[in-house]
């Protein structure tokens, strides 16, 4: 390979990768984080985002340098030299794709069971999903129920999930969860809040006719606040 082509295919490749780079870091793509676990779902976000670029950058140039290179000239004709497989090229772009992959699936599993990890002093919420509507009952205020997800910050929460028609999926994305609930089984997340505030929850399956009305919202209250509102709950559910 002639010196000038490496220097082209690597000058192609940086200014590819470049504007890759500027379109993944320059918008503000993800919305604040508001839970512990929303951080190394990030990571794995950007993990494979950085791959994407790599890939995309060598992609884009040999691309670019094949279209400006090898054109096809006025006089060529159509019946050239035969073309044959390259077997090292296969084996490469067979096995490098296989370990990114397998790379990606490991960092996920890791960071999906220290995400499940994070349990002690646990509140379980049962979330409950029909067309098209969320309900949430504490099983610590003798199961009040209530339209929108009201939790603590700063404690590990599980959320037990049950669907009553079809499959739904809770997603807030400033937790970074997204979990699927299914009918017949009882699924569940982990979310330790850590920024008091209101974050829509949606879902994010789609569902039905309804499906992009079956929004609500999650609210992260101080500790304390949180406290007197269960207890409020209990009260009145005393009947
Ligand atoms: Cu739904």
């Amino acid at each position: 390979m002639r010196r000038g082509s490496i220097v082209a295919l690597l000058g192609i490749g940086v200014i590819a990768g470049g504007v890759a780079t500027a379109v993944a870091l320059v918008p503000t793509w993800l919305p604040p984080d508001a839970s512990r676990e929303a951080g190394r779902i990030d990571f794995v976000f950007w993990f494979v985002i950085a791959i994407c670029i790599g890939i995309f950058a060598i992609v884009a140039a040999v691309m670019i340098y094949a279209v400006l290179r090898f054109r096809a000239q006025e006089d060529d004709h159509e019946d050239g030299p035969p073309i044959h497989g390259h077997t090292g090229l296969e084996i490469g772009w067979t096995a490098i794709p296989f370990v990114l992959v397998t790379a990606i699936a490991i960092v996920s599993a890791i960071v999906l069971s220290r995400n499940d990890a994070e349990a002690g002093n646990t509140l379980h919420v049962n979330v409950t999903a029909q067309q098209y509507a969320w309900t949430f009952a504490y099983p610590d205020a003798n199961n009040a129920t209530s339209p929108v997800l009201r939790l603590p910050e700063g404690r590990s929460i599980e959320l037990d999930m049950r669907s009553l028609d079809v499959i739904h999926a809770f997603f807030v994305p400033e937790f970074r969860t997204n979990e699927d609930l299914v009918p017949g089984l009882v699924t569940n997340v982990h979310i330790t809040p850590t920024r008091i505030g209101t974050f829509p929850l949606i879902c994010n399956e789609l569902c039905g006719l309804g499906h992009s009305l079956m929004r609500t919202q999650a609210i992260v209250m101080k500790p304390s606040a949180f406290d007197s509102w269960l207890k409020q709950q209990k009260q009145s559910t005393k009947g």
